[in-house]
């Protein structure tokens, strides 16, 4: 539906490389509606919580490190629109960059699996459990009506 809502983020390698505004930019001007935005270094009970579907692979450790370790914070967002889950994922491209397609953001900044730079919601049960544990706080997400949004959804 057109209120659907995905987990967006920009991993530490994307905020140390100063890609945060060109990877809101590429949602906002599609036409996606950015409800919540944050920028913090995420606890390691976070980090954990949020691959838990990945705690047994070889990499989680160096994953939850490179997630955790402060030396650059992340982005995280939630965006809202039609099939903004899948379009998310379009948008991010291949988990391995060497599979990514130019014009994703992946495919046009990364070069590896392990610096992949962005992070979107795989489901819609992944999208509301990622949007739970990200954004637990009262407010942090806005309903608001876009003055545009007759020229962009009908
Ligand atoms: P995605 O981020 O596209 O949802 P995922 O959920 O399978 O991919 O994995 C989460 C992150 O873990 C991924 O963005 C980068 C890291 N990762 C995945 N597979 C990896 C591997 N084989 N080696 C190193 N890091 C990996
Ligand atoms: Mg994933």
């Amino acid at each position: 539906t057109s209120k659907e809502r995905t987990f967006i983020a920009v991993k530490p390698d994307g905020v140390q490389r100063g890609l945060i505004s060109d990877i809101i930019a590429r949602f906002e001007r599609r036409g996606y509606k950015l409800v919540g935005l944050k920028l913090l270094v995420p606890s390691k009970a976070l980090a954990n919580e949020h691959y838990a579907d990945l705690s047994k692979k070889p990499f989680f450790a160096g994953l939850v490190d490179y997630m955790t370790n402060g030396k650059a914070p992340v982005i995280g967002m939630v965006w809202e629109g039609p099939a903004v889950i899948k379009q998310g994922r379009v948008m991010l491209g291949a988990t391995d960059p060497t599979a990514a397609g130019p014009g994703t953001i992946r495919g046009d900044y990364c070069l590896t699996i392990g610096r992949n730079i962005c992070h979107g919601s795989d489901s819609a049960e992944s999208a509301e459990k990622e949007i739970g544990l990200w954004f637990g706080g009262k407010g942090e997400i806005v309903n608001w009506t876009a003055n545009n949004d007759e020229w962009v959804v009908s």
